[in-house]
């Protein structure tokens, strides 16, 4: 067996080991960050349990910390009232992003991890299967619930070589977004292996594991081994190790090989992950913004190779130069090694361990200029200004560009040594501002900002559809559900509900939440139609939660990402494949038929179309018996309140 199969075997509750069927798996670990977590433990509670039923659970702080106004800390103090109530650890704002913090102090090879963060895969540089999902299903698992999965294709990437000198693990996960792309992985997990792999530490497995996010596919996993126990007994957990290797015979589903001697630095422009070009074909291009940070690349390791190159150099003076480390740990390593006061010296603004400019929480970049930022995604907008261009980079190419004023590749000059960087043999580890459950049980803190999930009806027997939208391919949940400054909403679907589609809004026209609410209170329903990869990113389920809110029945595109699937399915929205044909024919009308959807859904049919002009388009779909069933109840909340 390979990894992926020794580890989703021990969890299996239910289902057959065919790729492709859904299967059942137990859940050990759950984590949550803010941005997602309200509305995961508002579901939570609505589950009616009184302690979560998994080894462990978190929720973490770490999105949401700007704190413009009384939203954020509102979110923050509900969460950790919440999280004492019913047996969770809350790890408080400053202490760290979610993923990075989990690696360090909670991960543990051979578990199962779920998280309302599509980058929870970073786990997977540990040797656990750790997978990103909406906050039900978080919630779900929380409440003792399998997660169901269907069982997947493996790809094992070979690694052979060892890295070069300038060559980062970022440029490793690069590599494969240029051969694999972020569409068209759904249901495949990547596995690595081969003697590459002993020559990666834990963090820098970790950006690789955590980026394969983009991929679109279900997690990615390394195995655990000497490296692995290396990493834990730095972080004084010696006991959590666990060996897991793939034996001796394992196969794979396909076989990608990566000489990692042959690996260049590689960066990936906006507005794509898989947008991917050598370091030579954007070399000389000006830089105004570099930050180091984020999930991906934020690790003691990132940053103390940063400050090695840092210093005695100062960033170049048209350059604003940022650091945000990953985690409180590392955020105190570095003051006590002195790499912080040479970030300082070098003239770089320290932010506070969190999320902040990757989910465009301030540090929007100037209109029409280039930033250089260690981070995961790069998609239009993201940043909070419309018109710039983001290179994702490694720290090594990032740091670089900060000296230079411009990308350069550092292989070229030979006046900045390439430094030597040992993992250290002991992590500074205090958890304090990680809260366990007091022994009383808290009182729930509730402000006038958190508002209750809505409620859908079940699905009608007819949908009689308005297009409301036409989009194209790769439609993100970022397009769908703006973050940023619109983030502080996250609690309150009416209020967030208005920034549907934002970006496709024009000055002076209906929005699409005007058009949504009109198509609603004339009690028809809303149709949204997209192209190839429908529900890109991030596993926000409020890019399902608020088309629901504003009476959508159905998404009608050429394919889905797994996440955002789910999503839709949770919350009772039909995800529904056209052929290309018969999405030009949809294109061209404004108003669609879908009749007897409840009783052909139940003969596990698929469905039809019917145009203004009479004609016809089949749309399919891989909904399962149990996907069916939520559907028509309206989503999972309803089935579950029927239920109990
Ligand atoms: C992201 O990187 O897009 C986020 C913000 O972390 C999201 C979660 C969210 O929208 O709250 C993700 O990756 O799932
Ligand atoms: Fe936070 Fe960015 Fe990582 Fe998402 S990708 S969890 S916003 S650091």
């Amino acid at each position: 067996m390979n990894v992926t199969e020794k580890i989703l075997s021990g969890h299996v509750v239910s289902g057959e080991k065919t790729p492709g069927a859904p299967v059942a798996i137990r859940i050990d670990q759950t984590l949550t960050q803010d941005a997602t977590g309200t509305m995961a433990y508002l579901e939570f509670e609505a589950l009616g349990k009184e302690k979560v039923e998994t080894e462990l659970s978190v929720s973490y702080i770490d999105h949401n910390t700007a704190q413009m106004g009384p939203n954020n800390m509102n979110d923050h103090l509900y969460l950790r009232s919440v999280a004492g109530r019913f047996g969770i650890k809350c790890s408080l704002p400053g202490n760290g992003i979610c993923h990075q913090v989990h690696l360090e102090r909670f991960g543990k090879p051979g578990k199962t991890l779920l998280g309302s963060d599509s980058h929870t895969p970073t786990g997977g540089g540990l040797g656990m299967l750790a997978i990103g999902a909406g906050g039900l299903d978080v919630a779900l698992a929380m409440g003792g619930e399998p997660f169901t999965i269907k069982w997947p294709k493996v790809i094992g990437v070979k690694l052979t070589g060892s890295l070069p000198k300038w060559v980062a693990a970022k440029d490793v996960i690069l590599k494969l977004l240029s051969i694999l792309t972020t569409k068209g992985n759904v249901g495949c997990v990547v596995e690595y292996f081969g003697p590459g792999v002993a020559s990666l530490s834990v963090p820098q497995r970790a950006t690789i594991t955590n980026m394969g996010a983009e991929l679109g596919v279900t997690t990615s996993v390394f195995p655990s081994d000497d490296r692995t126990l290396e990493f834990l007994e730095a972080q004084g957990r010696a006991k959590d190790f666990q060996e897991i290797l793939s034996d001796q015979d394992a196969s794979y589903d396909r076989i990608i090989e990566i000489d990692l001697t042959k690996l260049e630095p590689l960066v990936a422009q906006s507005p794509s992950p898989d947008n991917v070009k050598t370091i030579g074909e954007v070399e000389g291009t000006k830089v105004h913004q570099v930050i180091i940070g984020s999930c991906t690349n934020s690790s003691y390791r990132d940053l103390t190779l940063a400050a090695a190159l840092l210093r005695g150099r100062r960033v170049h003076p048209d350059v604003s130069f940022l650091v945000a480390p990953g985690s409180r740990q590392v955020m105190q390593m570095i003051d006590r090694d002195g790499s912080l006061s040479t970030f300082l010296t070098a003239g770089a603004r320290i932010l506070e361990s969190a999320c902040g400019p990757c989910i465009g929480q301030g540090l929007s970049p100037a209109e029409g200029t280039v930033s250089v930022r260690t981070f995961n995604r790069n998609f239009s907008g993201r940043t909070g200004t419309p018109n710039d261009t983001v290179f994702l980079a490694s720290p090594e190419t990032a740091v670089m560009a900060a000296i230079c004023g411009e990308l350069v590749d550092p292989r070229k000059q030979d006046v900045i040594k390439y430094p030597k960087i040992e993992e250290p043999e002991r992590y500074d580890h205090d958890d304090w501002l990680i809260v366990p459950p007091p022994r009383r049980k808290p009182e729930i803190r509730r402000a006038s900002t958190i508002g209750e999930p809505p409620k859908n009806s079940p699905l009608p027997e007819n949908i009689e559809g308005d297009i409301l939208i036409k989009l194209g391919d790769k439609i993100t949940t970022d397009h769908i559900m703006p973050a940023g400054a619109f983030m502080k909403f996250r609690s309150n679907i009416k209020e967030y509900a208005k920034y549907v589609f934002n970006c496709f809004n024009e000055e002076g026209k209906e929005t699409f939440y005007e058009r949504a609410l009109k198509v609603k209170d004339s009690s028809r329903h809303g149709i949204i139609l997209a192209g190839l990869s429908y529900g890109q990113g991030s596993s926000r389920e409020h890019a399902a939660i608020c088309p629901m809110y504003l009476g959508v029945k159905a998404v009608i595109a050429l394919s889905f990402e797994r996440i955002h699937t789910a999503n839709l399915i949770n919350f009772g929205i039909l995800p529904l494949t056209v052929s290309a044909e018969g999405l030009e024919k949809l294109k061209n009308c404004e108003h669609v038929s879908i009749r007897n959807v409840r009783s052909q859904l139940k003969e596990g049919q698929d469905l039809t179309a019917e145009t203004e002009d009479g004609s016809k388009v089949i749309l399919s779909h891989a909904l399962t018996k149990k996907d069916i069933e939520t559907i028509l109840a309206g989503g999972k909340l309803n089935l579950f309140a029927a239920k109990k």
